[in-house]
């Protein structure tokens, strides 16, 4: 518990080592906003999952720069103290924008365990000391290349393959890298990009002994997830439809999916992904920590989350070199067991390298508790 002293608000840009597609659209670079909060005690780093465009979700950079500088950092500004449950508190009085309050809600967490010299895992309660990490794969221009890539990541020991779909690029590449992966974990992520009335393709994919089908239909349709479910012998799993815990209680409920994508960030944070994984967990149903492209800050904190004892399938927890060259902080690396060491140092145990920084930083702004904002870098 201390006061916040200061909120910093930096939009990093990191290219991307291969272009990235999903069914909507193609990233080739890494834009995010990174939150850095001053405590009394300590500073803390958040990263924001929010990208450039509003795709995954109706969360943007821009959109949540504003709604940090405007609402968030300044319902925390005023307080004598600041614990991450009163800072969620303060932000219940703000609809939607998840992750742009994980972001600054997960830096006064970060700042709270630096300042206690507690890690992030074992405030969480983690039961491992080292994770199982799977890769998402972007949908390929062909088949050939497809298998390339998914050769190259077995190689370097990932232990699931994920693989993007959309409507034309789907039943006959998942065929083909089954065929000559008969043995693999594999699973598929559609991005909503379907409706019920391709049900036929998930059918023809039952027989390919697929991990889990995630996220085929839009993301506010649980009732079609649950019929499409029943039709199915392989479980679906949710991502983009699984906002709050009451949205997993509800999917679970309704026989949405079986299994559970938990990204922290989607859900506004690790407090409440620490519910959904509670509520998972009581109920059998596995979890697997989801990616959204991070920068080992985000990095850091989805490895402490997936060391929980409910997270038993490998996560989108991939290795810095999959998505960057030089990443913002020090590279997390793949052991060649397809494992990845859980951050031990207080909080989320890295920081951003000041050198990369300084070179990947391209606006900025600190909110303070007299001046609200004392701005350097224009709009963007
Ligand atoms: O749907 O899981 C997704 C990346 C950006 C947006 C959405 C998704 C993804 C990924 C990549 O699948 C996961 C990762 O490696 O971070
Ligand atoms: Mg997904």
């Amino acid at each position: 518990m201390s006061r916040v002293r200061a909120v910093e608000l930096l939009l990093v840009e990191l290219p991307l080592v291969h272009p990235f597609r999903t069914s909507f659209g193609e990233m080739r670079e890494k834009r995010c906003i990174v939150v850095r909060v001053e405590t009394d005690g300590a500073e803390g780093w958040g990263e924001c999952v929010a990208d450039v465009r509003p795709d995954f979700s109706e969360e943007f950079n821009d959109g949540a720069w504003i709604v940090l500088r405007e609402f968030l950092a300044p319902a925390l500004l005023g307080a004598d103290t600041t614990d991450v449950e009163s800072a969620e508190r303060a932000f219940s009085g703000v609809r939607g924008h998840p992750m742009a309050k994980a972001a600054l809600l997960n830096a006064i967490l970060d700042a709270e365990l630096r300042s206690d010299g507690t890690s992030l895992a074992s405030w969480l309660g983690a039961d491992k000391a080292r994770v199982e990490c799977g890769v998402s794969i972007g949908i390929a221009p062909s088949t050939e290349l497809l298998l390339d890539h998914v050769e190259g990541y077995l190689a370097e020991g990932y232990r699931r393959i994920k693989l993007k779909i959309r409507p034309g690029a789907d039943l006959e590449r998942v065929r083909a890298v089954r065929a000559t992966h008969p043995n693999i974990l594999l699973s598929v992520d559609a991005n909503a990009a379907y409706t019920l009335a391709d049900a036929e393709v998930f059918r023809s994919m039952d027989d390919l002994g697929l991990l889990m089908i995630e996220q085929p239909l839009h993301h506010e349709d649980l009732v079609r997830h649950a019929e499409l479910q029943a039709m199915l012998g392989t479980a679906l799993c949710l991502d983009e439809s699984i906002r709050s815990a009451a949205a997993a209680a509800a999917a679970l409920e309704l026989g949405a999916c079986r299994i559970v994508n938990i990204k922290q960030g989607r859900v506004g944070g690790v407090l409440e992904a620490r519910r959904i994984h509670d509520h998972c967990r009581e109920n059998g149903v596995p979890v697997w920590c989801g990616g959204m492209l991070e920068t080992g800050v985000g990095r850091a904190l989805n490895l402490a989350l997936a060391a929980m004892p409910g997270f038993t399938l490998p996560g989108d927890t991939s290795a810095s070199a999959r998505y960057f060259e030089h990443d913002l902080t020090r590279p997390f690396e793949l052991a060649s067991d397809g494992t990845m060491a859980v951050p031990s140092e207080p909080g989320i145990g890295v920081s951003p390298l000041p050198e990369r920084l300084r070179a990947c930083v391209s606006r900025r702004d600190v909110i303070l508790p007299d001046r609200k904002s004392d701005k350097s870098g224009g709009p963007g």
